[in-house]
């Protein structure tokens, strides 16, 4: 016996064939075997039950939710400790903060106080502007009361963080034109070569395929210091004996990368004071040499700037951005006696992304620069 569920089509008199219920606008349907159901009984498909999620018969489930808590564990390890490393390089600017900060909390927020809080916040080296801006902005809603150190802190991390944030940006070099040609340049002493070892470290463990070129051909040192990281790394490698030119070491490095079908060059140059006209103008050429090959480069022009040297930074931004034309930067040894408040002031300046911050001499010492971490570190807050 059929049980019916709806009313079945009659088929064609001449064709014996039985007339399919045509399907609505927007319906289709819901498998070959929905369609076959319609055919043979002209009414709809009868809903497939979905299968019971609850089940989890060999526990895949579980499995992907114990994975998942754990790379959630492992990331939030992973922040908890570059926030420590920054906490304890930051702390000649967060102790004297944290210090000064403490007193203000004992009274009244008053215009002493506030005058106090921006003294403070300009001999952490975040210059005058952004420390009438901060002082401007946490006086608001506080004026007149008594406020407690932590909140003082919360409340100065957040004002930092907001200044910070919109030059937070992650990048990934090994995205982007192929290839990719990424010039790093900086001070002598700067953390160039190391932070250039660390990114090459990282992309080519995620399977880049990397040029690194040493282009500091002033010290033999500097090459070898490279070929160490290429070497770790298991990128391609091109030097020049000692006193070759640096554009012209350039120049094949990205002829070389492009034959081989590369994804990425990175740049190694040598470090150069800002005030030094006849080297910053060395850097100028390194750049035009690169253009004859690939007229849309250097993609990347990323300043390395040592944290521990204040308020210095502020001058080399401007004169690498005019020579080099900066795209991002990436600021090292955060985790030393660092004076970071100077990014403030540099992120304030200058609509520069901050790319990375070093904390440490390692491969796994490179991370993404985060806003909230740096401002919560800066201030003393450890977690
Ligand atoms: N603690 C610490 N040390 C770092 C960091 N980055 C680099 N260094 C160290 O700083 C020193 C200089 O780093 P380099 O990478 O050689 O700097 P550079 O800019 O290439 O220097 P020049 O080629 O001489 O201009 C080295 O001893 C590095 O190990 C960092 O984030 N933290
Ligand atoms: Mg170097």
């Amino acid at each position: 016996m059929i049980l019916w569920w709806g009313k079945k089509k009659q088929p064609d008199p001449k064709t014996g064939e039985t007339p399919v219920e045509p399907l609505k606008p927007g319906e289709t349907p819901a498998s070959p075997i929905a369609s076959l159901d319609q055919q043979i009984f002209g009414n709809a498909p009868i809903a497939q039950p979905e299968p019971e999620l609850g089940d989890d018969p060999i526990g895949l489930r579980k499995a992907a939710e114990r994975i998942a808590a754990e790379r959630a564990a492992e990331a939030a390890a992973r922040e908890a400790s570059v926030l420590h490393k920054l906490s304890e390089g930051l702390k000649r600017s967060s102790s004297r903060l944290a210090e000064g900060l403490a007193g203000l909390s004992k009274r009244k927020i008053d215009s002493d106080a506030l005058d106090e809080l921006e003294e403070l916040l300009i001999t952490s080296d975040m210059g005058t502007k952004v420390a009438a801006r901060i002082t401007k902005a946490f006086s608001k809603d506080r004026f007149d009361r008594e406020v407690s150190g932590d909140e003082i802190k919360a409340a100065l991390a957040s004002e930092i963080a907001a200044i910070l944030k919109p030059r937070e940006k992650v990048v990934d070099f090994s995205l982007g034109p192929k290839p990719r040609i990424v010039l790093f340049v900086g001070v002598n002493g700067s953390g160039k070569t190391t932070t250039i070892g660390k990114i090459a470290a990282k992309l080519s463990a995620q399977g880049a395929d990397i040029v690194l070129a040493a282009g500091d051909t002033f010290r033999a040192a500097a090459v070898e210091q490279l070929r160490v990281w290429a070497d770790r790394a298991n990128a391609r490698f091109i030097s020049k004996p000692q006193g070759a030119d640096a554009a012209g070491l350039a120049y094949e490095a990205v002829e070389l990368a492009k034959s081989e079908n590369r994804d990425l060059v990175l740049i190694d140059t040598a470090g150069r004071l800002q005030n030094k006209t006849q080297l910053m103008d060395e850097l100028a050429k390194v750049v035009r040499a690169i253009r004859k090959i690939d007229p849309s480069a250097p993609h990347d022009v990323i300043l390395v700037l040592d944290a521990t040297v204040g308020q210095n930074a502020l001058s080399q931004v401007e004169a690498f951005r005019n020579t080099a034309g900066v795209t991002g930067l990436v600021m090292t040894k955060l985790d030393g006696t660092a004076k970071g408040g100077v990014l403030v002031a540099i992120a304030e300046q200058h609509a520069l992304p901050i790319h990375f911050v070093g904390v440490g001499e390692k491969a796994e010492d490179l991370h993404p620069f985060s806003a909230d971490t740096f401002a919560r570190a800066l201030v003393g807050l450890d977690s």
